[in-house]
């Protein structure tokens, strides 16, 4: 039995439900409110020690990390395949996926100025100090003190954006020997994009996902959401009227 521990509205999250949901694979949802800090509970802690969503709990043993809970979907429940065979295109798409991981940060300066931002900013300095007490890593208590106290400026989100728009650059190159990111399939390489692709399309850079400025991208993600997968996995707006 599996039990995802997800945001609907995570990017990671929106990973493992794609992989979920190429591969038909039934699981119990349980979803993490970020804005009451669930994930930094000592409960939730236990299951995933860097305090981030998503979770995967299968046959009563917690995995972190979307990229390696992707892998592990993969090896463990093989059908249909999304890795490629080969050793070299299988390293292509880890490096993938940590290039994109790496990414991050930039995404958290759109996505947080959101809800979480209304949310954070309302703590007094009391609670927000206890808050950090209770997130595991230097890098995310000092996006949460940013969101808290310091938004982020319209250079720094300038410079997040661009940062975005260069991946697009990178797999407009990738794609072009097949349409996909690594092999000749679609692959975990892929799904690792998608939530970013995402954001930069509905909010960040909605003009750079396009035929005129990386043609092959937008058809890349014309194809992805025509999957019945993608539907299934609930990838919806971001941005909601109760954000
Ligand atoms: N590399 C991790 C990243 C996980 C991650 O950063 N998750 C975000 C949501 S997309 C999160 O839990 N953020 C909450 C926080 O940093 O406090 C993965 O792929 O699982």
């Amino acid at each position: 039995m599996m039990v995802l521990h997800h945001g609907w509205r995570s990017s990671a999250s929106r990973r493992v439900r794609l992989c979920l949901e190429e591969k038909g694979l039934s699981y119990q949802s349980h979803v993490v409110d970020m804005a009451k800090m669930e994930h930094h509970s000592p409960d939730y802690l236990k299951i995933n020690p860097l305090g981030v969503i998503p979770t995967l709990m299968h046959d009563g043993r917690p995995l972190h990390e979307s990229g390696t809970i992707c892998e592990y979907l993969d090896e463990s429940f093989p059908d249909p395949p999304l890795r490629p065979d080969a050793p070299y295109e299988r390293g292509e798409m880890r490096n993938w996926i940590r290039h994109i991981d790496g990414l991050i940060g930039n995404l958290i300066v759109f996505n947080w100025r959101h809800h979480l931002q209304k949310v954070a900013k309302q703590w007094s300095d009391e609670e927000l100090a206890e808050k950090m007490k209770s997130i595991p890593s230097r890098e995310r208590q000092e996006a949460w003190l940013r969101v808290a106290r310091k938004p982020h400026t319209e250079e720094e989100r300038g410079a997040a954006r661009t940062r975005l728009v260069q991946l697009l650059d990178k797999m407009e190159e990738a794609l072009a020997p097949s349409g996909w990111l690594v092999g000749k399939a679609y692959s975990i390489a892929d799904i690792a994009a998608v939530p970013f692709v995402k954001r930069v399309e509905e909010e960040i850079a909605p003009d750079q996902v396009s035929e005129k400025t990386h043609p092959r991208v937008a058809a890349w993600w014309a194809i992805i959401q025509a999957r019945p997968a993608f539907a299934r996995a609930n990838i919806g707006p971001f941005v909601t009227t109760d954000s």
